[in-house]
């Protein structure tokens, strides 16, 4: 039998709003995957709601990790996403010298729509910067790009040769990148791709649901990294994320679900299981590996 795939998946905690680990850990988990969490911090909500509670948990972040190590555990992927201080950020770069063999994926979340979320100050953006240019595969938003690139957000691609150039300039000589909220045409809304192995690029487009919702960037970054650990190619890996965001968007504007608790994902997931081996029955001694 195939050994299980593994993620070390370091984000907040948040118990309401649908994103981060409560988001990654489902996706995962049903896509055959197994999600090993590192909370860099606990939230009532995510910071969207008024009023959110706020545990930062760096102190639990390197003793978590050498355990890991001390297990003798491997991981297929290190995936961050939102984290609450620039040591956090530094913690991420180590957790990559500890497990070497990881691809190290970056949602670099900082901001949307032009604007940085609330707890994070001009300091964690040019660490978070800094983290994207140490990983094998980054996922930002138009806004995380801009901040990325230090380029004006009101700059942010509208055509194909512009979102190329954008994800040249993200990829630097070695990096894969999926730049997400690029539209092309009103109406429309996607995604830029560059696989770096292949130097390979494209723009993915889907009909806009009319809504958008809160942390759909969670949701689309844990699918494409359940799809590539399952073997697919980046490309078909960012349409299948695409695809599922989209459907649960769908979902969620027929339910009215309120934008700020993000999309339903639930009653869907199902669509993402069973895409990885068939299941062989466990021969007596079998463990994980
Ligand atoms: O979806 C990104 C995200 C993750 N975690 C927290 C957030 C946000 C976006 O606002 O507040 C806590």
């Amino acid at each position: 039998m195939r050994p299980i795939k593994r993620v070390a998946a370091i984000h907040d905690l948040s118990g309401y709003g649908r994103c981060s680990l409560t988001v990654a850990l489902p996706v995962l988990s049903v896509m055959g995957i197994q999600c090993c969490s590192l909370p860099a911090a606990y939230l009532s909500s995510h910071t969207g709601f008024s009023g959110f509670t706020f545990h930062d948990m760096t102190g639990e972040m390197m003793p978590a990790l050498e355990h890991w190590k001390a297990l003798g555990l491997r991981f297929d992927a290190i995936y961050s996403g939102f984290l609450g201080s620039e040591r956090q950020m530094e913690i991420v770069r180590r957790a990559k010298a500890l497990f070497p063999e990881a691809l190290l994926v970056v949602d670099p979340v900082m901001g949307d729509h032009g604007i940085p979320y609330k707890t994070y100050t001009p300091g964690m953006c040019a660490n978070m910067a800094a983290l994207a240019g140490h990983a094998d595969l980054i996922v930002p938003n138009m806004t995380e790009a801009a901040i990325i690139l230090g380029r004006p957000y009101d700059t942010a691609p509208g055509t194909e040769e512009a979102a190329g150039e954008w994800l040249e300039a993200l990829a630097g000589q070695r990096r894969s990148v999926v730049l997400t909220g690029l539209s092309l045409r009103e109406g429309d809304i996607g995604l830029g791709w560059l696989d770096a192995p292949s130097g390979t690029r494209g723009v993915i487009q889907r009909p806009f649901i009319g809504q958008e919702y809160h942390s759909t960037g969670d949701l689309f970054a844990s699918v494409m990294l359940g799809a590539l650990l399952q073997g697919a190619p980046l490309s078909q890996a960012a349409d299948r994320a695409a695809r599922f965001v989209g459907d649960c968007a769908g979902l969620s504007a027929a339910e009215g679900t309120g934008t700020c608790e993000g999309v339903r994902f639930e009653t869907l997931l199902g669509q993402l299981a069973g895409t990885g081996e068939p299941l062989s029955p466990l021969k007596n001694g079998e463990g994980e590996g």
